[in-house]
């Protein structure tokens, strides 16, 4: 798509936006029988004895309105029914670079003023905060302007609930921040094709993206060899290992506040290691399919772990057959995490562990603590695909010492600790009648 396709795209939505936007506002607002929402963008935050900032990280509820990601002390004020009053700073500071007045397409839906001390925000604001909710992290700065109420339960749990459903807007988004993505996912392949470390895949990455190490959703896990067996793993070592088998990246791009969350494995060799990749793509594409209306998201992962266990029996890893194996809980030795999560404004989205928007509990099941989300599938959902294999020491120490290792393969285990691990992770839009894997349809495999 061109950049002017994207543009006319963005622009065509965002009014069905801020109209879906108002009226789940209208919703909100009558449940805590109030008149209004004040949202603020948020502040810079200062390192301990020290003039420096953290990065900026914008409060999610102010970029689910408008595509203004960097902008500190700015407020929206917003009652569903009047046009949003957007109010913007813009600071005279010869330090940092002052934002440019608003005129990008989404500027003419909202009533603008422009602040130019942080602290002048006052009166700008509604005169009686009692009848206005805060919506926002600064709670000194609530209580300081006399707001009572705080972000609200009630308000929150219908706004994050609601948030699981992506308007047109946010779908464009989202497809954008995956083509970001995964132009960053080819060029970190090559990298690792060339032999480098994985400090410099980090940089080919990111120079692809065009988004620094701040600007992406989450820290990227670039990880060669036994560091993919790291869920985590956010170091990078400067070093080139003297031999490179495996490659695990999971790295994302953000684009107006959306985020990408796509991971990929690689090997150097062909071998089992590699076969194993194969099958786990596999298994990603296969409860991509599973991904349906009505269908519990639980379900999904259950599969997932069915399908994990057939592969461990399947290669001899496991000598037992994928039920008698899933008695055991052998399997979360080799995939101790979730099947995935929803996605947008953030990258693991709220709202998955409730059961309605007034945020009736709907926790993890028992069985699988590490799942991010419980709820039944429904169109307009987007949701990560993220099946692993891993070969992590600690818990294999675990597993040696229990009763279980009689049925494991520990010299194909040990030969595969030194490629660490392996997970494929896709992004899937559900629609009514068929799932759209942003990921994959952007031809990388
Ligand atoms: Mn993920």
């Amino acid at each position: 798509m061109s950049v002017q396709t994207l543009q006319v795209k963005l622009a065509q939505t965002y009014p069905q936006h801020i109209s879906e936007l108002q009226s789940r506002t209208c919703e909100a607002i009558q449940r805590e029988s109030i008149e209004g929402l004040i949202i603020h963008s948020g502040q810079g935050k200062r390192l301990f004895l020290d003039d420096n900032h953290y990065p900026f990280k914008v409060n999610p509820q102010f970029k689910a309105w408008l595509p203004v990601i960097d902008n500190p002390n700015c407020w929206l004020i917003v009652n569903g029914v009047d046009k949003p009053k957007l109010v913007f700073y813009r600071p005279k500071d010869f330090w940092h670079k002052v934002p440019d007045e608003p005129n990008d397409f989404w500027a003419q839906q909202f009533d603008i003023v422009l602040l130019t001390q942080a602290d002048a925000v006052e009166k700008h604001l509604p005169f009686d905060k009692t009848k206005y909710a805060y919506i926002g992290e600064y709670i000194e700065v609530a209580k300081a302007l006399g707001f009572e109420l705080v972000n609200p339960d009630r308000v929150m749990h219908y706004l994050h609930y609601q948030r699981a459903y992506k308007t047109d807007y946010e779908l464009v988004c989202m497809r954008e921040a995956n083509r970001i993505a995964v132009n960053g996912h080819r060029a970190a392949k090559i990298a690792f094709e060339q032999g480098l470390s994985e400090f410099d895949i980090n940089l080919a990455y990111l120079r692809a993206v065009r988004q620094s190490d701040n600007q992406v959703p989450y820290n990227n896990i670039v990880a060669l060899n036994e560091n993919a067996s790291i869920l985590h793993y956010t170091n990078v070592e400067t070093e080139v290992p003297t031999q490179a088998r495996s490659f695990l990246i999971d790295a994302g791009a953000n684009f107006n506040g959306y985020a990408a969350d796509i991971t990929r494995t690689y090997a150097r060799e062909t071998g089992v290691f590699a076969d194993l990749i194969g099958s786990m793509h596999k298994i990603t594409q296969q409860c991509v399919n599973e991904l349906k209306p009505g269908v519990s998201y639980v379900q999904i992962h259950s599969s997932a772990y069915h399908q994990v266990a057939a592969l461990l029996c399947d290669t001899g890893i496991v000598n037992l057959n994928a039920n008698d194996m899933l008695e055991t809980g052998i399997v979360n030795t080799f995939y101790p995490h979730g099947i995935g999560h929803f996605l947008g404004l953030q990258v693991h989205d709220v709202a998955g562990h409730v059961s309605d928007d007034r945020g009736t509990p709907n926790p993890a099941p028992d069985a699988h603590p590490f799942l991010r989300n419980t709820r039944t599938i429904e169109a307009r959902q987007v949701f990560t695909i993220e099946p692993g294999l891993y070969f992590i020491n600690s818990l294999l120490a675990d597993l040696k010492s229990s009763e279980q290792s009689k049925y494991i393969n520990w010299n194909i285990v040990d030969s595969l600790r030194p490629f660490g691990g392996i997970r494929i992770e896709d992004n899937v839009i559900v629609h009514r009648d068929k799932n759209e894997n942003m990921t994959r349809e952007l031809n990388i495999d």
